[in-house]
């Protein structure tokens, strides 16, 4: 049998282990890159490792999150990041330069190449054939210091597509279609690659949409092959010497296949508030809208935005709606300048703003009290926009802006003829916002303000395991209800005991005080616990509040990577009615873990109450649980090397 794209790039880059599903293997890893939110923990935690200059192929840092500025974290931030960059050897781009991800698809993008990312979006990379996968930033910390990435071989799921999208249906649909299919939990654990006739109708970045938002599945990360397509893309960036053909052969070999007809798909529509509430555009027209945002690192392309400015030409924004607009990158807009779609935007009055994540992760743009916003994102989970009651849908930029000038939720094919976008011969290519590292690092100072704390420490794991169940949660609990972003909490992100404050605020606001008086204690969850983003916050804060274990009847994959990085024990139910019997406040003691770690079995035996022992799972490899051991990652680094 042939092997796959994805089977193809780890071999190439495998270092320790088998390529069975579900076996602990490590690869080297090439390329990094890490957002100012995640970054300046990653820092940190680089530089306690020791290494003078980072040793991958290419690192960049970029900043694109916190951009608000309301007050001086920020900034402090920002100053401490460029600084970072320029001594350690890494490429820093600079606020209002664009989203991570956009600008790592147009500047950065090398098919075949590993890279790892302090985001969860990082596989948008591989809409141009790159191996692209979303970690904690510990675990960019770790590759920047040259040693390899450690996960489990994931199921590499074959996405055969056929046929062409109709007009006004979008590569957005194609993964919408994904989501209403498999849900937010149904990627755990895979690689979704495409292939087939219908991948050749599809330009890079439709297909980054599409890899994109395979985070909300919570794949490991979604592949396309790099072809012609992809050939083209590289030339319009002026890197052809940095593309090369990537196929999977012809008789290559999947641990499962789905099949998508293009031609069959009609426009989609995540409905509040979750990416896989998924129905028909049609279905729920009519519905008002009170705002549009098309952006994010999803749907943010030049491709996306000339599809607004063309409808804009044609119609007006509707008088009861605000529109607004964040291109993806300076590239997007310098390109859309040069070719008239900015002026259309502006001229209709399209509320433009910077090139960063801004109203996807709740930094502005927040929609009014009992209003529909309906946004080109990735996700809607209730409160993420900024409102606490928002009602937010995802969609397409062509179901996007059908809203925009009809003021209501509208089935785009309303719209008549489909303005077709051909991506421009060459892009603007202009990188005087991405600054190289100092060639003389000795004489870069690095610039530290008072948002910048020390990292918090974790003691080796102990004898005993005891506490209180301080919360129980249902499932599908993501990191953004874990530790909320939005622009009171992100400015904190370098600040882990300020920002542990806020640990479930908008779920339990008591429960950070509830964690200190109690002395720590246990979380525990449903399905996919820990969902949606990289933030090491989502374990790290728990920590600093003394929890020291999360039972959960199953993890999300960078949650659960993060858990361990940081020395908090993340546990599931063999059984699942034992989740019915425990409540907050019950009493669980996990005796003589260490012992029962080191046993060769995968059960760990808790007595709930003082009264009945159940029986906990886990999947550790040897690995991981020599990193629990030892308390952490960092902990564990420092000493085996
Ligand atoms: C997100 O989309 O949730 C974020 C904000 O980009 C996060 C990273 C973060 O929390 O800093 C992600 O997707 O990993
Ligand atoms: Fe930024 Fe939103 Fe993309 Fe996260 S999903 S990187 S917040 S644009």
């Amino acid at each position: 049998m042939g092997l796959n794209i994805a089977k193809k790039i780890i071999t190439e880059h495998l270092v320790e282990g088998e390529m069975e599903a579900g076996e602990e293997i490590a690869i080297n890893i090439d390329r990094t890159l890490t957002q100012d939110a995640t970054g300046t923990m990653a820092y940190l935690q680089f530089e306690s490792l020791g290494v003078k200059r980072v040793r991958t192929e290419l690192s960049v840092s970029y900043v694109d999150h916190n951009t608000l500025q309301a007050g001086f974290e920020n900034a402090d931030d920002h100053r401490f990041l460029q600084s970072f960059a320029s001594k350690y050897g890494i490429y820093f781009s600079k606020p209002g330069n664009g989203v991570c991800h956009q600008v790592n698809l147009e500047r950065f993008s090398i098919p075949g190449r590993t890279i790892v990312g302090s985001d969860s979006h990082t596989p948008t990379a591989g809409g141009a054939g790159m191996l692209a996968i979303g970690v904690g930033g510990l675990d960019v910390a770790i590759a920047m210091s040259g040693s390899p990435l450690y996960l489990k071989m994931p199921k590499i799921v074959g996405v055969e597509l056929t046929g062409s999208l109709k007009p006004w249906v979008a590569a957005k649909d194609v993964i919408l279609e994904l989501l209403r299919r498999y849900t937010v939990k149904g990627g755990v654990g895979k690689v979704f690659e495409y292939y087939g006739d219908g991948v050749k109708t599809l330009s890079v970045p439709e297909r980054a949409t599409i890899t994109n938002m395979g985070a909300e599945l919570g794949a490991t990360t979604s592949l396309f092959p790099s072809d012609n397509i992809t050939r083209k893309f590289f030339k319009q960036q002026s890197r052809i010497s940095d593309w090369s053909e990537l196929q999977a052969d012809s008789d290559a070999d999947y641990d499962e296949t789905i099949h998508i007809e293009l031609d069959l798909l009609e426009p989609l529509i995540a409905a509040p508030s979750s990416p896989d509430n998924v129905k028909k555009v049609a279905d729920v027209a009519g519905t008002i809208v009170q705002q549009v945002i098309i952006g994010s690192c999803t749907n943010s392309s030049y491709k996306d935005l000339m599809v607004a400015a063309h409808v804009l030409k044609r119609h007006k924004i509707h008088p009861d709606l605000s529109l607004h607009i964040t291109p993806g990158s300076k590239q997007v807009i310098e390109t859309l300048v040069r070719d008239g779609g900015f002026a259309e935007m502006v001229g209709a009055g399209a509320r433009i703003g910077e090139s960063c994540c801004d109203g996807c992760i709740g930094m502005g743009s927040a929609p009014a009290t009992d209003t529909v916003s309906i946004r080109s994102f990735n996700r809607n989970w209730k409160g993420r926009s900024g409102t606490p009651d928002d009602r937010v849908y995802l969609a397409s930029v062509e179901t996007c802006i059908a809203a925009a000038v009809r003021g209501e939720l509208t089935d785009p094919r309303e719209l008549g003829m489909y303005p077709e976008v051909p991506l421009p011969k060459r892009f603007v290519i202009n990188d005087s916002m991405i600054l190289p590292p100092n060639k003389q690092p000795e004489t870069v100072k690095i610039i530290r303000g008072p948002n910048i704390k020390p990292l918090p420490e974790k003691q080796p794991l102990s004898e005993e395991v005891r506490g209180e169940v301080l919360i129980k949660l249902a499932d599908n609990i993501s990191t953004d209800a874990i530790i909320p972003a939005g622009s009171k909490i992100l400015p904190l992100r370098s600040n882990i005991p300020a920002i542990s404050e806020y640990v479930f605020h908008q779920v339990d606001p008591l429960f950070s005080k509830r964690a200190i008086e109690k002395n720590g204690g246990y979380i525990v969850g449903g399905e996919n616990y820990g969902q949606g983003s990289s933030r090491e916050h989502a374990a790290l804060a728990p920590m600093h509040l003394g929890v020291s274990a999360i039972i959960a009847k199953s993890f999300a994959r960078i949650h659960q990577a993060n858990l361990i990085n940081f020395g908090v024990l993340p546990l599931e139910f063999e059984n699942s009615e034992d989740y019915t019997m425990i409540r907050e406040g019950t009493g669980i003691v996990i005796p003589g873990i260490i012992d029962q770690l080191k046993e060769n079995t995968n059960k760990i035996k808790a007595v709930i109450d003082n009264s009945k022992t159940i029986t906990l799972v886990h999947n550790y490899s040897p690995r991981q649980k020599k990193i629990l051991l030892s308390g952490g990652l960092l902990n564990y680094t420092k000493t085996n090397g």
